[in-house]
């Protein structure tokens, strides 16, 4: 997957008015991941998964925050999700399938937040963006 000036340019205006709300999306996007495809849940175990749950809103702004560096490092996603991808491949082994879902979430909480900023120009940019993320954090299980 190859981001291209233009997606570039897409994701980082997208992300400028996604601004200090990054946690509180992510939380929304876990919230809605487990809701509408409940089998993404039997990787949290050990997590409260109710509306409202800290756990959640903890975990949402881990992943906010990790987009947030990434949106800072689109020329070197390998790099700057290095760690994140040792964990996901080597400890927590989540089946890649279900970084789609949770993408998938993510793109629906960013369109219901910026509806009039998520073209189809953007929503194509982001879908490569969050593939790219999800491939890195994917790309050491084989
Ligand atoms: Mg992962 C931990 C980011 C997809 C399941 N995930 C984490 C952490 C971050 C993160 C930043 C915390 C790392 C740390 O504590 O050092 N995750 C992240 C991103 C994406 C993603 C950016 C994709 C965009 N994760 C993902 C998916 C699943 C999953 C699809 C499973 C459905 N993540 C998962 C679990 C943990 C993390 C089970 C550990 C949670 C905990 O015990 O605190």
């Amino acid at each position: 997957m190859v981001l291209s000036a233009e997606d570039k340019s897409n994701i980082k205006a997208a992300w400028a008015k996604v601004g200090s709300h990054a946690g509180e999306y992510g939380a929304e996007a876990l919230e809605r991941t487990f809701l509408s495809f409940p089998t993404t849940k039997t990787y949290f175990p050990h997590f409260d998964l109710s509306h409202g749950s800290a756990q959640v809103k903890a975990h949402g702004k881990k992943v906010g925050e990790a987009l947030n560096s990434a949106v800072a490092h689109l020329d070197d996603l390998p790099t700057a999700l290095s760690t994140l991808s040792d964990l996901h491949a080597f400890k927590l082994r989540v089946d890649p399938v279900n970084f789609k879902l949770l993408s998938h979430c993510l793109l629906v909480t960013l369109a219901s937040h910026h509806p009039a900023d998520f073209t189809p120009a953007v929503h194509a940019s982001l879908d490569k963006f969050l593939t790219s993320v999800s491939t890195v954090l994917t790309s050491k299980y084989r």
